[in-house]
C-alpha cells in the first residue's frame, strides 16, 4: 500500500497537479492551449466605417454594410510534432470556422442585405515548455507564437497577405513576411497601448485580379472609432507612398482593453461586386498584442 502511495505522489510531482495526476502531457497542452488568447478565434469580428463608395474610374464600389457572422466554430484540432517528454513541443492549432458574409451592396440608404458563406480554416503554431517549478496545466507554458493564418477551407483562394509590419511613431515595432515565423510571447510580439500614434502597413497577392480594385484591404483591431478599418494605398492617412503596394492605416490606438488581438484582412474584388453569388475569397493574419 505504501508503495501504491509513494507511486502516485510522484506521478503528481511529475505532472505538477496533486488533483489530476493522471492527466498525460498531450492533455494538459490541449487545455493550455484551449484557455489561451493566442489562439483566439476572434481576428475578423467587427464593423466599421463604410468608408467611401469608390475612386472614379473603379468597377467595384465598397458594400453600403458588410460584416462577418461566426455560425459555428470547431474546437481546435492540435497537432503535436514532437514528443511532449522531451519537455518542449511544437503545437498545430486548427480551427474550422464557418460564417456568414452579411453584405449590402446597394448605396440605397436601407440595410436590406444578402449573405455569403464563409467556410475557413484557422491555422497557429505555437512552441511550449514544460517547466517543472510551475503549477499550472503541468508546468506547461506558451513560448513563442506564430500570427494565425485564415484560409479558405474550400474553394480557390485567390488573394493573400504577403507581409504585415506595425510602427509605433515611425519605429518599427514588430514585422511579418511569413506566417509560419513564431515570435517569443515575452518579448516579440506588439506592444500597444491607448493613445498611440501607430501605422500598420500590408502587402498583399493576388493571383487572378479581375476588378478595379482588385481587392480591399482591412485592418481589424484597437483602431479608432470601429474595429475594424479600411487601408489605404493612395499617399494619404499615413500611406507614404501612392500606389506602392502598401497599404496603411495609421490611427492613434483605442480599445486596448477588448480582444487583444491586431490582424490584416484582404478580400476579393469581386466578393464585393454583388451580395449574392457564392463566391467569397479572403485571406487574413492575425497576432495578439501586449499593453
Ligand atoms: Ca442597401
Ligand atoms: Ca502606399
Ligand atoms: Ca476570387
Amino acid at each position: 500500500m505504501r508503495k501504491v502511495i509513494m507511486a502516485v505522489a510522484a506521478l503528481a510531482l511529475v505532472a505538477g497537479c496533486v488533483e489530476s495526476p493522471e492527466m498525460t502531457d498531450a492533455e494538459w497542452i490541449n487545455e493550455l492551449v484551449a484557455n489561451s488568447d493566442h489562439c483566439r478565434a476572434s481576428d475578423l469580428d467587427g464593423t466599421g466605417n463604410p468608408a467611401s463608395g469608390c475612386k472614379s474610374g473603379e468597377d467595384i464600389p465598397l458594400p453600403e454594410h458588410w460584416f462577418r457572422q461566426l455560425t459555428t466554430e470547431s474546437s481546435p484540432e492540435l497537432i503535436l510534432e514532437n514528443d511532449p517528454v522531451a519537455g518542449v513541443c511544437t503545437v498545430t492549432v486548427i480551427n474550422q470556422l464557418e460564417a456568414e458574409l452579411i453584405i449590402d451592396t446597394v448605396w440605397d440608404g436601407v440595410f436590406d442585405p444578402g449573405s455569403k458563406v464563409i467556410n475557413d480554416t484557422r491555422y497557429v503554431r505555437l512552441i511550449v515548455e514544460r517547466d517543472e517549478n510551475e503549477m499550472s496545466h503541468g508546468g506547461w507554458h506558451i513560448v513563442s507564437v506564430t500570427p494565425a493564418e485564415h484560409m479558405l477551407t474550400y474553394g480557390e483562394q485567390e488573394v493573400f497577405i504577403s507581409s504585415m509590419t506595425i510602427y509605433k511613431e515611425d519605429q518599427l515595432i514588430w514585422a511579418c513576411t511569413d506566417p509560419g515565423e513564431f515570435y517569443r510571447v515575452d518579448s516579440q510580439l506588439p506592444r500597444l497601448f491607448e493613445g498611440d500614434l501607430v501605422r500598420m502597413e500590408a502587402t498583399i497577392d493576388h493571383l487572378n485580379p479581375m476588378y478595379d480594385p482588385p481587392f480591399f484591404v482591412i485592418a481589424h483591431g484597437p483602431l479608432s472609432d470601429h474595429s475594424r478599418h479600411l487601408m489605404y494605398d493612395n499617399g494619404l492617412y499615413g500611406d507614404k507612398t501612392a500606389d506602392d503596394g502598401i497599404f496603411t492605416y495609421e490611427w492613434y490606438v483605442e480599445y486596448t482593453g477588448r480582444w487583444q488581438r491586431i490582424a490584416v484582412d484582404v478580400i476579393d474584388g469581386d466578393t464585393f461586386a454583388d451580395q449574392i453569388e457564392e463566391n467569397y475569397d479572403s485571406g487574413a493574419w492575425g497576432i495578439r498584442f501586449l499593453n
